[in-house]
């Protein structure tokens, strides 16, 4: 018989300390690093929350990489609980941090656990930020404490992040800290009217809204918006424009999307952001390896921008390396084995980072000459699926531009010479029913696909009566394309304003022996929209007098591509894809931003044919491949 249990002292009295102590260490012997979590004081006197991993087991003094982000610094270095570094930390940091360097991540000013006001991709001091300070300084002001304070540092810092935190990293070269050795911006945001986040050659980018939500309604990303829509479609169709879509989930009391809606145009609030600008007229000092994604559906036009500027400034070419790979945005640091139907036969991440990235590092931080120089340009040529390496980007050797002629009847090819009585395909667009980007359902946050949406198969719009397809024979030959890609449309339209939406298609053949479900695939491997106002400057919005036939030069992304034989090339053009970008009202008006419902009107646009107005799609061909 068991007699009445003795009390223990810690549950004599329980009301008298509650639960959780004031203090609590993890015990544990196994820890293989110090993390330490400091504030990092600027030189205005605000601290930016910084967390600093130090591995345990080096043997000399090691250098450090940092990321700057408004994306939580906590929980980007908190995987885990586990006692392994590597496993707190992103898993993309497992190669550096069992190679001896120094992981820091650190809170912008105003995000998260940092102190001070958050501006949103906040402008370099100058005409739109009168302040002191900007991520320019905060690079610098965070070097140099680390390099001061953070025990067991060689003063040797890299830098680097994906998209924001790669804008946050092209900052940091604008007036480098010696300290700062290499940098490698993934996937940055360069130029958000041209071509980036926010607007592309004019028309805007709907899904920003989410974005601008999440980012600026909170100090910690707390807000979702709510939608009410299982499908975004409807929701951004049903709100008519996007102001009054800001305005129905109370984003017109956000000043960054404010900002957005107030400069339509490429003035100077763009201009003067303009990243590959900016790092233009700047010296060249720090070693770059800047990271592009083919199908970055986020910023596919920064990369090869900035890289530009780079290497412009680079005279003996010694500085400056490019990384293209087959990715959604951010896929370099996760697996690259495939995006959604296109498997790559190996991690092409995990490739990129062993046969670049890391020897990149220990070349510039630890001064470990890499065996064989690093190629300027590491580039994945889709199609033939294999890495390529090349001089330059675009690589000047074996290319030639040359143009490929949308001819009436829907067909395409290299040839130019007209048939007689060719002069034009028509359609109607209709913005009462825009062209979906991807098929509806079209989803929000994180039920969605959204990473992988540029390689849909493209084959449900083509059977739109307002998608125009032009297409070519079966290849009997490979075609490699590279570099950029520009459509010249020669159109005409009955309304007074229009967008013009180009896309460079792979087509599959019928039959795919290796992959059956690829049968027939319209993969694009380019795509973008001009917003016709401004066919003649970026920075002056001019209406279309209707039915004159005028050029709209359509900038589209780079491409590094094989069509393979029995493969077709294709192009699709639209005039609306929705709800990616705003929809244009067809009439012309200030401000697109705040149409009424009865702007909104249905216009007969023409593609033309005819000599002297032939449209075409510009690319580099590999010269041994022009057929
Ligand atoms: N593409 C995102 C972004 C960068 C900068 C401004 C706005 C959005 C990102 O992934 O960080």
């Amino acid at each position: 018989m068991s007699g009445p249990r003795k009390k223990s002292a810690a549950t004599a009295d329980l009301a008298r300390g509650g639960d959780v102590p004031r203090s609590f260490k993890t015990a544990t012997p196994a820890f293989n690093h110090t993390r330490m979590e400091s504030m990092v004081p600027m030189r205005d006197g605000v601290k930016l929350f910084t967390i600093i991993a130090i591995p345990s087991d080096a043997t000399g003094p090691m250098p450090i990489i940092l990321t700057r982000t408004p994306y939580n610094a906590a929980a980007r270095a908190s995987r885990t609980a586990s006692p392994d570094i590597a496993m707190a930390l992103p898993a993309v940091d497992e190669a550096l941090v069992r190679d001896g360097y120094i992981r820091v991540y650190q809170d912008v000013r105003g995000r998260f656990r940092s102190k001070g006001k958050y501006i949103m991709t906040m402008p370099p001091r100058g005409p739109f930020n009168s302040g002191k300070v900007d991520q320019v300084t905060d690079a610098w002001d965070t070097i140099d404490w680390l390099v001061k304070n953070v025990p067991g540092n060689n003063g040797r810092v890299g830098i680097t992040g994906v998209s924001y935190d790669g804008l946050l990293t092209l900052m940091a070269l604008l007036e480098p800290h010696p300290g700062l050795k290499a940098a490698v911006p993934v996937n940055a945001m360069v130029d958000s009217w041209v071509g980036d986040d926010f607007y592309h050659h004019g028309a805007f980018r709907t899904v920003m809204l989410q974005y601008v939500y999440r980012q600026t309604s909170s100090k910690n990303a707390s807000h979702s918006i709510p939608w009410g829509h299982y499908d975004c479609y409807s929701a951004v169709l049903e709100a008519g424009s996007i102001g009054e879509l800001g305005r129905r989930y109370g984003a017109d009391k956000l000043p960054a999307w404010n900002r957005l809606l107030d400069h339509p145009a490429y003035d100077d609030y763009w201009q003067d952001q303009a990243l590959d600008r900016q790092l233009a007229k700047v010296p060249r000092k720090v070693p770059v390896l800047t990271v592009h994604s083919l199908f970055d559906q986020e910023d596919i036009y920064g990369p090869p921008a900035s890289h530009a500027a780079l290497a412009a400034r680079d005279r003996r070419g010694r500085k400056t390396h490019l990384a293209i790979g087959p990715w959604c945005h951010g896929q370099m640091t996760g697996d690259g084995s495939e995006l959604g139907s296109l498997k790559w036969s190996a991690d092409t991440s995990l490739q990129f980072r062993t046969e670049m990235l890391q020897p990149f590092w220990d070349h510039h931080l630890k001064n470990i000459k890499p065996t064989e120089s690093l190629p300027p340009v590491f580039a994945f040529e889709t199609g033939a699926n294999r890495w390529r390496r090349f001089t330059a980007w675009p690589p000047k050797e074996e290319i030639e531009p040359t143009r490929l002629y949308l001819h009436s009847g829907g067909c395409l090819s290299f040839e130019s010479s007209t048939r007689a009585g060719e002069s034009f395909t028509e359609f109607v667009s209709d913005p009462a029913k825009p062209v979906p980007y991807r098929v509806r359902p079209i989803r929000a946050g994180a039920d969605s696909t959204w990473h992988r949406w540029l390689v849909d198969d493209q084959r449900p719009f083509a059977d739109r009566p307002d998608v125009l397809t032009f297409v070519s024979e079966p290849l009997t030959a490979p075609v490699t394309m590279r570099g950029e890609v520009a459509a010249t449309l020669f159109a005409s339209t009955t309304g007074s304003d229009a967008d013009w939406v180009v896309k460079l298609i792979d087509l599959y053949p019928n039959e795919v022996p290796s992959r059956p479900e690829l049968g027939g695939y319209q993969l694009m491997i380019a795509g973008d929209i001009l917003r016709g106002r401004y066919r003649e400057s970026f920075d002056t919005a001019r209406p279309i007098p209707p039915g004159e036939v005028l050029p709209y030069r359509v900038p589209m992304p780079h491409v590094n591509h094989t069509f393979l034989p029995g493969h077709r090339m294709l192009v699709q053009i639209q005039s609306s894809w929705f709800p990616l970008y705003d929809r244009n009202p067809q009439t012309f008006i200030d401000s697109i931003a705040w149409a009424e419902p009865e702007d909104y009107r249905a216009a007969t646009h023409r593609i033309h044919h005819a000599k002297g107005a032939a449209s075409f799609v510009e690319v580099s061909v590999q010269a041994a491949d022009v057929r």
